[in-house]
């Protein structure tokens, strides 16, 4: 059974853009997907020209890309303005000139993606082929291995199993079938301990002191928690602390909030089964700054000066209770029309608190 599309005359036609004494250099903005494709169009055309190298657009931080990169041995640097002078010809992947500035001044030889068209940014390339349908860039690409018969490397094997894993969130996510064919055909040449020991790089050294105040810190909240991280360096510690706290069972939503800069960064995140992110982050915060999302995620930053003297973890949970009581008022039968006593609007203070 043929595993993929055949594509003999399309790929003749890429593979005639190249003369043998030009230099090629491959664009991304690095993700797994990203990197593994730049990978595997490395591989196809290091032969045709006289040089192929890989650059990448924007600052690499994840552990998990830094440890595909370092395991893999993916050779990308950051493109630099001397970087392209020295290059004739350019390729894109996993993306479309239109989804950077930096790609945006460059004429490409070739643009290989799967990222949705735009009516107002056509793709202009030599070559292109762009395929929504499919979950990752990395499926492509392995459609392009098998038709050129070229046997994928045990680490480049590797880089487009984990392309396909993270863009398609282990099949968790929208997938087409080509997703599927292309990680059974990859799991023959691929190195699983590579693979695992990439799938979980998934925390830095520097991270672990806020995870043990984080622990300390957590408030459970029914069926949610939050956390108060006081000044942190970076938002981004507590986009990764609300991800892993969410890993908890019966845990449904969580917001971990911090102070950077000026502001107090609150982040929000859900299952998408029960509340609606987006809407708790506006209903919220909405009156006093940015704050907004969707269900499973969201963000808030709200200006410490509107805190007044406040605690901010106090003023969180004030907050919260406040939209509790107000939903919790909006649903009651307009039977009941007494007003409650001060004991019963106590108890439902505490409920909604306590309620997920
Ligand atoms: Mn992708």
């Amino acid at each position: 059974m043929a595993y993929f599309r055949n594509l003999d005359n399309k790929l003749k036609d890429m593979l005639e853009l190249f003369k043998r004494d030009e230099r090629l250099l491959i664009l991304v903005n690095a993700d797994p997907d990203a990197l593994a494709s730049a990978m595997a169009l490395k591989r196809i055309l290091y032969r045709k020209v006289q040089s192929v190298a890989i650059a990448h657009v924007n600052e690499i931080s994840r552990p998990d890309n830094l440890a595909m990169i370092k395991l893999l041995r993916i050779p990308t640097t950051k493109l630099t303005p001397p970087l392209a002078a020295q290059y004739d010809k350019f390729a894109l992947v996993d993306s479309q000139p239109h989804h950077h500035p930096d790609f945006e001044k460059l004429h490409f030889s070739i643009v290989l993606d799967h990222h949705p068209l735009s009516k107002e940014n056509p793709v202009v390339a030599d070559y292109q082929e762009i395929n929504p349908d499919y979950g990752s860039n990395s499926s492509l690409l392995t459609e392009y291995l098998y038709n050129l018969k070229i046997r994928p490397g045990m680490l480049l094997a590797t880089a487009l199993l984990y392309g396909i894993k993270t863009d398609t969130q282990s099949f968790e996510r929208k997938f087409n079938d080509v997703d599927i064919r292309a990680f059974r055909y990859l799991t023959k040449f691929y190195n699983p301990l590579l693979l695992q020991k990439i799938v979980r790089s998934e925390f830095r050294k520097e991270w672990l002191k806020y995870f043990s105040l984080a622990f300390r810190k957590i408030k459970l909240l029914g069926h949610g928690a939050s956390v108060f991280m006081g000044r942190v360096e970076s938002p981004d510690i507590l986009v990764i602390l609300a991800d892993f706290f969410l890993r908890i069972h019966n845990i449904s939503w969580d917001i971990v909030s911090g102070i950077h800069e000026d502001s107090l960064v609150v982040i929000f995140r859900g299952d998408g089964l029960r509340k609606d992110m987006g809407k708790m982050a506006s209903q919220m915060f909405g009156d006093l700054g940015p704050a907004g999302g969707h269900k499973q995620m969201a963000r808030a930053e709200i200006p410490l000066e509107k805190i007044d003297s406040t605690h901010p973890q106090q003023f969180i949970l004030n907050r919260l209770s406040n939209i509790n009581t107000r939903r919790k008022k909006r649903n009651r039968q307009p039977v009941n029309r007494d007003i409650p006593s001060m004991e019963e609007m106590e108890i439902a203070k505490r409920k909604a608190i306590t309620s997920g």
